[in-house]
């Protein structure tokens, strides 16, 4: 390699990672998979781009967090690329689900970068069969609770009730829905709980026992802070307001995490990314001291 090449190669070149979440894959307590589902759009497609999009733009941070006082540094982190999926939302609800489930038989913890919503189907799946007792707190506008949207079933738009239809009643936790049609609120809160559009600062002991699932969308945020997704909706979160209640979480507990439904064209500034990608940091080192035994996780 000539000199001139090795002294000024760019420090992270292809395949993209994000950060330095580049351990190998069998040391690495935490992994990264980029889910780029991007089928059902009911307004605007381009999260197929996001995952790649949130790994360019953590360039742009510093792997320590100030206010963790922790960093990424000293976690085993791996960064497995993008899950290539079909285009028929079925068969890529099964790729998604097969993935994550070989993950989690190699004891370890997901953290998944969609992609649209309904990807969260696939993935919750993964973890029904080994965590019969799992809870879903989705942080999210919307309540994706519609039992068919523009004639399909699985959509983002009905990704949540396909969730708790299959985990049974009681197991899904919304906060910051902001954005209900009236039928759907009516059917979500007789089986979903809902625990208001601003974050709470105490959560129900449901939420505080067992093993549990965050999925985060991100246009829980207001559009000011983050534009570039599918459905923006005004009135939404500060950035400072959801990592307060992200800090809040009982990680000890979190046996996966799904962010989705950033959609990086339609914020030219790529402001969103940056965003994303803070908030991927800071759910990082929350999630993970190194390589933590995973096995008693969720008893
Ligand atoms: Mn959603």
């Amino acid at each position: 390699m000539p000199q001139w090449y090795s002294d000024h190669r760019p420090l992270k070149t292809a395949p993209l990672t994000f950060l330095c979440c580049d351990s190998p894959y069998p040391e690495s307590r935490t992994v990264i998979l980029g889910c780029p589902l991007d089928l059902t759009a009911s307004f605007r497609p381009g999260c197929r781009f996001a995952p790649n999009a949130i790994r360019e733009a953590s360039w742009n941070l510093e792997s320590f967090s100030p206010a963790l006082e922790r960093d990424l540094e000293d976690l085993c982190v791996a960064d497995i690329g993008d899950l290539p999926l079909s285009s028929d939302p079925q068969k890529a609800l099964t790729e998604v689900q097969q993935a994550v489930e070989g993950i989690l038989s190699d004891g370890k913890v997901p953290v998944i970068l969609g992609g649209e919503h309904l990807l969260s189907l696939g993935s919750i799946r993964a973890f029904r069969d080994l965590y019969p007792e799992v809870r879903v707190l989705q942080i999210d506008a919307h309540a994706d609770f519609r039992d068919e949207y523009l004639g399909a079933s699985l959509s983002h738009a009905t990704v949540m009730r396909r969730v708790s239809e299959e985990l049974g009643p009681g197991r899904v936790f919304q906060v910051g829905v902001r954005s209900w049609d009236r039928k759907e609120r009516e059917e979500a809160r007789g089986t979903a709980t809902f625990l208001g559009e601003d974050p709470p600062s105490d959560l129900p002991p449901e939420v505080l026992r067992g093993p549990l699932y965050v999925s985060l969308d991100l246009d829980v945020l207001d559009p000011s802070v983050c534009p570039g997704v599918g459905t923006p909706e005004p009135g939404g979160w500060s950035f400072k307001e959801l990592l307060g209640f992200l800090y809040g979480l009982p990680w000890e507990r979190v046996i996966g995490v799904d962010m989705v439904e950033l959609a990086p064209p339609h914020d030219p500034s790529g402001t969103s990314a940056v965003v994303s990608a803070k908030v991927l940091r800071e759910i990082l080192l929350m999630l993970g001291e190194g390589c933590r035994d995973f096995s008693n996780r969720g008893k």
